[in-house]
């Protein structure tokens, strides 16, 4: 993540001198702003850990079919609170939700929609590992919200980003013109502007993919792995390291941080789901970030912010990453 270092500037200040500067609409800022505090409050409950009640399951499942655990819920409910007096959204979706959430008297001509997935990596709560929320901000047309209005194309979104909570908390954030990463200051409670611009290279030797699915995997996913894996002695010829987080908010900052590809691909596990991953709060924002930053990212054939939605919890493969990894995978999927 190469960038300049940027002092010690607050993501307040920063919105508020882009805002007075043109560069950003004023309901976007306030938009982000919601965002950004309503994942310092996650930030607060998730280092509590085994200290409050939250940790485990809540015995419910989402619409997904998937437990919930109790961090689910409870993030769901910090970001719903935290976004629902903006002014500026018309409505919600969300992971937890099966449908849109309409907020209330919301007049305002700039008018927006966000999209989040409250706690990416549930499987990781547990044991105390990298866990995030990944949200995405799309124009709101005109007329009352629906779940229809939110299935904008990935090029659409005018804000996207995710907060990390690792042992640092970071707020990674792009609006279309490069992506710059916030570090939390717990002593002062507010985002502090720890890296601007970021980029990552175009080559790397490093990939991300739960191996465990690999007897389920199609050839072109199959081919590119085997090649890393023969390394230095393969048509690759150099050795290649592999990491997993199980949690795409980890793996994707360790790629945006030095690069590396990260793949979800399809499989034939769950012939029914397309992916594993949700194309409108996971890879679309993912997809912008990656973007922003130099890098591809791609469901193997088109990329995945040129994706027409048709479902609010749509799956779709992922590949992004480190442009010449992900230009030779997307080739292997043409070769296929
Ligand atoms: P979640 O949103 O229910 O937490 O699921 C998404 C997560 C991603 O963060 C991660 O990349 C993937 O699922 C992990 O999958 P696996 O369980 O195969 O490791
Ligand atoms: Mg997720």
């Amino acid at each position: 993540m190469p960038s300049a270092h940027t002092g010690l500037q607050t993501l307040s200040a920063c919105l508020s001198r882009e805002t007075l500067a043109g560069s950003l609409r004023p309901g976007l800022a306030t938009v982000v702003a919601a965002l950004a505090a309503s994942t310092q409050r996650i930030a607060a409950v998730v280092g509590k850990g085994g200290l409050v009640d939250i940790l485990g399951s809540a015995g419910l499942e989402n619409v997904q079919g998937e437990v919930q655990k109790k961090l689910d819920i409870v993030s769901n409910e910090m970001m719903i609170e935290g976004l629902s007096a903006t002014g500026h959204l018309a409505a919600l979706a969300s992971e937890e939700l099966d449908h849109h959430l309409p907020v209330a008297g919301v007049q305002a001509a700039e008018r927006y929609l966000a999209l989040f997935d409250p706690l990416d990596g549930s499987s990781n709560i547990d044991i105390n590992a990298p866990i995030g929320t990944i949200f995405s901000v799309l124009p709101a047309p005109d007329g009352a919200p629906s779940d229809a209005a939110f299935l904008q194309p990935g090029r659409c979104q005018v804000a996207a980003g995710y907060a990390l909570y690792g042992p640092a908390t970071q707020l990674v954030l792009t609006f279309g013109q490069g992506v710059d990463v916030y570090t939390l200051n717990r002593d002062h409670g507010e985002y502090v502007l720890t890296s601007r611009g970021v980029t990552l290279p175009r080559a790397t030797s490093e990939y991300a993919i739960n191996a465990s699915n690999q007897r389920f995997w199609e050839p072109p996913v199959q081919r590119y792995v085997a090649e890393c894996q023969a390394g230095a002695e393969g048509p690759r010829g150099r050795d290649f390291n592999m990491r997993w987080n199980g949690s795409m908010v980890g793996d994707v900052h360790r790629v945006l941080s030095r690069g590396g590809v990260f793949l979800y691909p399809r499989d034939n596990k769950l012939p029914r789901k397309a992916g594993r991953l949700r194309l409108m709060y996971e890879a679309n924002p993912m997809a912008l970030l990656i973007r922003e930053a130099g890098g591809l990212a791609t469901d193997g054939a088109l990329p995945l912010l040129d994706i027409e939605p048709t479902g609010l919890h749509q799956r779709v493969p992922v590949v992004l990453g480190s442009a010449e990894e992900v230009e030779r995978i997307v080739r292997y999927h043409a070769d296929a």
